[in-house]
């Protein structure tokens, strides 16, 4: 164990007291620096997909992938809700979404919930959160935080913190790491373990690259995946009537970066404009974004007239891919300088780095963007740790693991007993390679955010290693089961395939248990039914 930056306090202590209390000293010492620092690092709609240390068909990101080299890369991470405020309420309660109060991005965050950072605060650890939150009020157990508003802004974004609100010039990928940074640097008390939440808004819609990566990626053109054009048979009505679909319900103007005036000129109307993200610019950063998107706009003009749904659907794919990958860019440079810290102060060994989403995201798959639903691609998030003391290099691990687990995971590094209620489990059996003791086998998952923006029915559901069961409860019933080791694309729906008839029976009786197991019912499904009709109409927080 090394000593690092207490070995000057603890030589002068031992030198001044004697040999008595040297001991005590010693063991004080050695308390304190064996406790962790715990840097976790979050980024909005961050797809798997889009990280190469998963698949390098879209991306590199050389410096995320360094967690997963220096330490271990979870393949099978899921969230319980997959919808962003959600999320960080499960994430910091260590509580289903049911039990924590937050089912949907509408209503506030109960801060009469415990968090782990207010246990950890109490514990003796430094807290400090820069980034974004989502919650509509301030977190809790934090020494310092600066979060963006809602869901924050790009360009020159406004940062809340309990001295008030200031709007910071520039790009909010790099204010995110420079504010980071400077606390780490400047107002951290190094004798004392920290933890630290770093949350990226990148790479969320409406995808606003910096001026270096929208120049580069705005040239680059990225393979289709094979679901682009799925028509959804076998799956039922929620995949059907989902609002998500590329070629419908991505808008030329806010998300494929088409002017008004061009949309004008083609005789084409749309749902959104840019209004205040592109608003937020200065009139130099407007004038770079014009020089590369406006011969986009000119180009597009000149190919419409000949597109059909098909190219246009592929236009539009290149056109978010380019855009949402320019801002990942960003996200994994940064990342980089924060892992560049811990190796030149000799952090490194002892803090835990966490990378992770607030869930997944569809890049083209079924032929969507966005999330919520429990399949695939939105309900895996990545997640790579890495904590060289104790994670073997380069490892991986295929257990289910969920966002859930993260809260008690991380109260069990620093040595405090989680309180009873959490819900998840520690994954340090897991990172230190005492598998034995991990035994679970199946997830369970709950999305609630309907009658909404992309219009996904409210489901929940279980999955296994081997299979998934969904049930879409409200407005319809119906029921979806998935093979997962044969079909991980989830095309073939075979809840009715007299093949699946036993499995069907037992992954019900699976739901069951497992509802049961956390304290979910349809008591509590009618309960949050009501609740979101008196949120509806509330405008997202
Ligand atoms: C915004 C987006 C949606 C997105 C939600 C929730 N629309 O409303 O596409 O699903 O956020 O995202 S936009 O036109 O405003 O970009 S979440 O990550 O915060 O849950
Ligand atoms: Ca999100």
């Amino acid at each position: 164990m090394k000593l690092t930056k207490l070995a000057p306090l603890f030589i002068f202590t031992v030198l001044a007291t004697g040999c008595k209390v040297k001991n005590e000293v010693a063991q004080k010492v050695q308390t304190i620096t064996e406790r962790p620092n715990i840097i976790f690092i979050m980024s909005d709609d961050h797809g798997y997909q889009a990280i190469s240390a998963y698949s390098d068909k879209l991306i590199q990101t050389p410096n995320i992938d360094r967690i997963a080299k220096e330490g271990m890369l979870f393949t099978n991470a899921s969230v319980t809700n997959s919808i962003c405020a959600p999320s960080r309420a499960v994430i910091l309660t260590g509580k289903h979404s049911h039990i924590n109060g937050k089912i949907d991005n509408l209503s506030e965050f109960d801060t009469n919930n415990v968090t782990f950072p207010q246990i950890l605060q109490k514990a003796g650890y430094q807290t400090a959160m820069f980034g974004k939150l989502h919650f509509g009020n301030n977190p809790k157990g934090f020494d310092e935080f600066m979060i963006l508003p809602g869901q924050g802004e790009y360009y020159n974004p406004k940062f809340i913190s309990e001295k008030g609100d200031t709007i910071i010039r520039g790009y909010v990928t790099d204010i995110t790491t420079d504010l980071t940074l400077d606390w780490m640097k400047n107002r951290r008390d190094p004798n004392k373990p920290f933890m630290l939440m770093y949350l990226h808004k990148a790479p969320h819609r409406a995808w606003l690259p910096t001026q270096k990566y929208y120049t580069e990626y705005t040239k680059k053109t990225f393979p289709l995946p094979e679901t682009l054009f799925d028509g959804y048979k076998t799956r039922g009505s929620a995949a059907k009537t989902a609002e998500m679909g590329i070629l419908k319900h991505m808008s030329l103007v806010n998300d494929n970066k088409l002017t008004p005036k061009t949309m004008k000129e083609l005789g084409l109307t749309d749902w959104n404009d840019l209004g205040e993200s592109l608003g937020r610019m200065s009139a130099e950063q407007r004038a770079q974004w014009d020089e590369v998107y406006g011969p986009i706009n000119e180009d597009f003009k000149k190919r419409y007239p000949t597109m059909n749904d098909s190219t246009l659907t592929v236009w539009k794919y290149q056109r978010y891919m380019q855009d949402y990958l320019g801002t990942i860019a960003s996200v994994d440079d940064n990342v980089g300088r924060v892992l560049d810290y811990l190796d030149e102060e000799k952090l490194a060994d002892n803090t835990i780095v966490v990378y992770t989403s607030d869930q997944g995201f569809y890049l083209g798959e079924h032929g969507w963007f966005d999330k919520r639903f429990m399949y695939n691609e939105s309900f895996k998030t990545p997640l790579l740790i890495k904590w060289p003391n104790k994670i073997t290099a380069g490892t991986t691990e295929d257990e289910m693991v969920q966002n859930l687990d993260f809260a008690q995971t991380f109260l069990d590094a620093a040595g405090v007993v989680a309180p009873a209620e959490m819900q998840g489990e520690s994954l340090i059996p897991l990172l230190t390679g005492k598998k034995e003791t991990w035994n679970r086998d199946a997830i369970y998952y709950h999305y609630y955010e309907y009658p909404a923006e992309h219009a996904v029915k409210r489901h929940y559901g279980i999955a296994t290693k081997e299979f998934k069961l969904i049930h879409f409860y409200y407005d319809v019933n119906e029921w979806e089961l998935y093979d997962r080791k044969k079909d991980p694309q989830e095309i073939n729906n075979v809840i009715n395939d007299p093949a699946y008839a036993t499995v069907v029976r037992e992954m019900k009786q699976k739901l069951k248990e497992t509802r049961k197991k956390y304290k979910d019912s349809e008591t509590l499904d009618n309960h949050y039914i009501q609740i979101y009709k008196d949120n509806v109409g509330r405008k997202e927080l």
